[in-house]
């Protein structure tokens, strides 16, 4: 009998498929072998049952969406997970992040953890930054289940994936999430206050209230890929709609006159930060390019 279902976990060559008669252990069929490698978390598959709870998979489906870092496919929404404190917030981190995510056509919404250990001002800043740049921004406490609920509503029946820098609570937020789900909640370095790289692996699981959301090993390093400067200039978050005005089609932001950007920047409604930050992504992509 053949069925289609969505990889949920990857493992020393099992896969792990989701299908409406439940969770199959698979082995990808003889000849898809070779590209083993190519079958990874989120992939539609089509399997043939083999046994109790086993199948072959037959086929993996065009990708509608692939993320690299974390890597998974079909996902729609990347939930960005960071810390008030411990790891401290990076807005250069947080934009780079949003803006590799934008890039793979994902929609975004950022949460802002472990807000029991920052004063409320601090928390605030960073949220109205965010949101100014019309971002989706939730704040949470995952250990006291603060804004689980509200992240929950967000989140219920979608595709989505929790990623960011470790030790910021991606699985700590998984738990509080999806009770019931046994994700290793590590710890941060007293001395360099970071994460220990705790979840090694992207696995998918069940939303309580519909949808699946994956937990996803924190990373340090992005490599922001290929995005052109072209791309940027309209991707960046909270540049979208304000890039269409400048007078150049082309307007990178920097010395073009008529910039809205630089006008916007100029009467607060981008903040001089993540202008700055936006610079330095530009600076950075055009260096790859020489
Ligand atoms: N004070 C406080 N600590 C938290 C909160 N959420 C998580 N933590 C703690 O932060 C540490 C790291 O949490 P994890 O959930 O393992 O972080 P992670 O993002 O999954 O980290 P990696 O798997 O390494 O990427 C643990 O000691 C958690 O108990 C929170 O809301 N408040
Ligand atoms: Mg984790
Ligand atoms: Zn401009």
């Amino acid at each position: 009998m053949q069925s289609r279902g969505t990889v949920i976990r990857a493992y020393g060559g099992f896969f792990f498929v989701l299908t409406e008669s439940g969770s199959l252990t698979c082995r990808p069929r003889g000849k898809l072998r070779l590209t083993e490698g190519e079958i990874i978390v989120g992939d539609t598959v089509e399997v043939t049952m083999t046994g109790e709870g086993t199948a072959v998979i037959e086929r993996v489906l065009d990708r509608k969406v692939e993320l690299h870092r974390p890597r998974i496919a079909n996902v729609e929404l990347a939930v960005v997970v960071v810390a008030a404190r411990d790891p401290d917030p990076s807005p250069f981190l947080i934009d780079r992040y949003l803006t590799v995510i934008a890039h793979a056509g994902l929609e975004t919404v950022l949460c802002i953890n472990k807000i029991d250990l920052a004063d409320r001002s601090e928390v605030d800043s960073l949220s109205h930054m965010y949101r100014r740049a019309g971002l989706d921004v939730l704040t949470t406490a995952a250990i006291y289940g603060q804004g689980v609920d509200e992240l929950a509503l967000r989140l219920s029946g979608t595709t989505c994936v929790l990623a960011g820098p470790s030790g910021t609570g991606k699985s700590a937020l998984l738990k509080a999430l999806c009770p019931g789900v046994d994700a290793v909640v590590g710890e941060v370095s007293r001395k360099t206050r970071r994460g220990k790289h705790t979840t090694r692996f992207v696995q998918l699981v069940p939303l309580p209230s519909g949808g699946l959301i994956a937990d996803s090993p924190g990373f340090s390093y992005l490599r922001l890929g290929d995005i052109r400067p072209d791309e940027l200039r309209v991707l960046f978050p909270g540049f979208e709609k304000l890039a269409r005005t400048c007078r150049f089609s082309s307007c990178l932001h920097r010395d073009e006159p008529g910039c809205e950007i630089k006008d916007a920047v100029a009467d607060g409604r981008i903040s001089e930060t993540r202008y700055e930050n936006y610079l330095e992504l530009l600076r950075e992509i055009e260096s790859y390019q020489r």
